[in-house]
């Protein structure tokens, strides 16, 4: 079965704590337990991971590469608008990385406009919460 990695980066294991009226209620536990049952509809296994630092995500980009993953998606948290480490790595892994979010980071201050996880993305799903990630799923599983 084809494994899809979704990586979570900084402060995302805070959610359901803060900000609910920005993030949700959900546990990033919730959503990826709603992921795995989605993933078994789908056919394909998932591997959820989090960390609060940034090359640990490029590390885990590369595992991804390594281990033939079908897809990345990426919720990069902040340095979605600061590392260009990241986007150098989803350039080089040749695996398709779809970014998400759960705001809409095109809404809200402008230093958050920038993406450049976006400029190596193949697509993104932003703004629609915790659904962010499963119709991100979804069109990971039709790559
Ligand atoms: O909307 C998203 O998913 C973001 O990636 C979330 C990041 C933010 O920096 C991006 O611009 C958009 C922040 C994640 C922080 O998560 C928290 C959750 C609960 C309480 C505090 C922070």
């Amino acid at each position: 079965m084809q494994t899809i990695f979704v990586l979570n980066g900084p402060n995302l294991n805070l959610l359901g704590t803060r900000e609910p009226e920005i993030y949700g209620s959900d546990t990033l536990d919730d959503i990826a337990q709603a992921l795995h049952e989605q993933a078994k509809g789908l056919g394909v296994e998932i591997d959820v991971r989090q960390t609060n630092h940034e090359g640990v995500l490029v590390d885990w980009l590369h595992e991804a590469r390594e281990v033939g993953a079908k897809a990345v998606l990426l919720n990069a948290g902040a340095y979605t608008h600061t590392s260009i480490a990241l986007l150098d790595a989803i350039k080089a892994i040749g695996v398709p990385v779809i970014e998400v979010h759960l705001s809409d980071p095109s809404k809200r201050e402008e230093f958050r406009h920038i993406s450049y996880v976006g400029m190596g993305a193949v697509d993104e799903v932003k703004g629609l919460g915790p659904r962010s990630y499963s119709v991100a799923l979804e069109k990971a599983a039709a790559l």
